[in-house]
């Protein structure tokens, strides 16, 4: 007692010099931040404006260019990570993995990820003559890495104890279509997921775990438990919903198990070995799966909800900034 009171003494004598510092990162709480959902609503309706987001397009490479120096705004270092790849019909396409990463020197890190790029083909779409057209992807793809880009931004102000890499995946939603297509002018899904996860941008490259966010923006979403996910990184599926229970929004978030959903994750887990989780809304009535807009030309910005982005944003941020 004699001893600490002394050390008190001495430290107050001495000012902030000679601080206690904590034994262990226990000892700070880092605030979780406010997800402002209105920057990710605009972050939505900016990709959207460029037209659908289809490789070896000038609206594709514009959105690009913009996602990168977005991520560079908030602070990140950011690697642009080009592949020329093919279809099954042989031609190529130009894609880009867009990677920003936050304190890059740091060992702890998490990996949190969507895909930029928008369906070629709207397969679903109630008239037969509009197969051929390209999306919005306003849900399906816009939305979710608009949430990543605020996540970035919140970032850039509050530094969470673990390193963090966002990455936007290309040409996630080149998977054969419902149709016939002549000379196979179609891919696989999650393309440019595959080729990161193949082809890390840093050698060796890991986290603890990743979260993949799809269709993540929608009035009334609900996230379903996707079984993949359940089956390959269930501690993960853990953390994420007690974390949207912790910040309020587990009605978006389903205790029920949805559908086996093929998409970037399982090429995280397949080729980078990092338990990889799926946020991605399901609903259990109807053929696909999927909404009735799943690559329709309705996947427009009359799908995307404020309230949405808040949930999913704010349990994002919940489980990152719990981690120490
Ligand atoms: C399948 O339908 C096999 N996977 C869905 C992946 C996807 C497409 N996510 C968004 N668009
Ligand atoms: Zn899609």
């Amino acid at each position: 007692m004699i001893k600490y009171l002394m050390f008190t003494f001495f430290c107050l004598l001495m000012g902030s010099s000679c601080k206690q510092t904590p034994r262990t990162n226990n000892a700070v709480e880092i605030k979780v931040p406010v997800f402002n959902a209105d920057s990710a609503y605009l972050y939505t309706e900016k990709q959207v404006s460029f037209g659908p987001r289809v490789p070896n397009t000038s609206a594709h490479d514009a959105c690009g260019t913009y996602l990168a120096g977005e991520l560079r705004r908030f602070g990140a270092a950011v690697v642009e990570q080009q592949a020329n790849l093919h279809l099954l019909d042989h031609s190529p396409i130009a894609i880009t993995n867009i990677i920003g990463s936050f304190q890059p020197e740091n060992k702890n890190r998490v990996l949190l990820c969507a895909h930029w790029d928008s369906r070629p083909y709207a397969d679903y779409d109630p008239d037969g003559k509009n197969r051929h057209t390209p999306i919005d992807g306003a849900n399906d793809g816009a939305g979710a890495c608009a949430v990543l880009l605020e996540i970035a931004r919140q970032v850039n102000i509050t530094q969470p104890a673990v390193g963090l890499d966002i990455i936007f995946f290309d040409a996630e939603d080149w998977g054969k279509p419902n149709f016939p297509v002549a000379n196979r002018h179609y891919g696989n899904w999650c393309m440019g997921s595959e080729y990161w996860a193949k082809n890390p941008h840093v050698p060796d490259y890991t986290a603890r775990y990743g979260i993949l966010l799809d269709m993540v923006s929608a009035p009334g979403a609900l996230f379903f438990k996707e079984i993949f996910s359940s089956q390959q990184a269930p501690h993960v599926v853990k953390k994420v919903w007690e974390a949207a229970q912790a910040a309020g929004y587990d009605s978006y978030f389903s205790s029920r198990q949805g559908g086996s959903i093929e998409d970037d994750h399982l090429q995280v887990m397949k080729h980078r070995k990092i338990p990889c989780i799926d946020i991605i809304q399901y609903d259990p009535d109807s053929e696909t799966g999927f909404a009735s807009y799943w690559h329709t030309l309705d996947d427009t910005m009359k799908n995307v909800d404020k309230n949405t982005l808040q949930a999913v944003g704010q349990t994002v941020l919940q489980v990152l900034y719990k981690e120490k």
